[in-house]
């Protein structure tokens, strides 16, 4: 399942480069262009779905979520402690319409941010 004109698709299909952190058959994270923390990796399901509330089958949301821990591990962060954001929809910003996962870690939020 692939949408034209989707940025994430275009990068997951390699047609727009991306720094890779984590690939398998499903999922691709790469690292987010604007970064808000000293760790900030996107992951994304190779299907397309707009946001988390498109009708995603329960098993893609809990293979999404075990990636996460991956993610983590591979970025060192999974003991010091992260963060997973998932903007859906206009009011809370989602800017690109392809279901993601913000990791970010690397530092310390107590001060509240980042609200991404
Ligand atoms: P959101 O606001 O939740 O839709 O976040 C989208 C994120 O995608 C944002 O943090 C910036 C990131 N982003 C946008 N365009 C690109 C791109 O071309 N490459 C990468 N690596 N990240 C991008």
């Amino acid at each position: 399942m692939h949408k034209e004109d989707c940025l994430f698709c275009k990068i997951i299909a390699g047609d727009i480069p991306s720094t890779k952190v984590f690939e398998d058959e499903n999922f691709l994270a790469f690292e987010d262009v604007n970064p808000q923390m000293p760790v900030h990796t996107l992951i994304v399901p190779k299907n397309h779905y707009d946001n988390i509330a498109d009708d995603v089958p329960d098993e893609e949301l809990g293979k999404l979520f075990n990636t996460v821990k991956k993610v983590a591990d591979i970025k060192g962060i999974s003991e010091s402690g992260f963060r997973v954001i998932v903007n859906t929809n206009d009011d809370a910003c989602q800017s690109v319409h392809h279901l993601h996962v913000h990791v970010l870690g690397g530092g310390q939020m107590n001060d509240g941010s980042p609200a991404l």
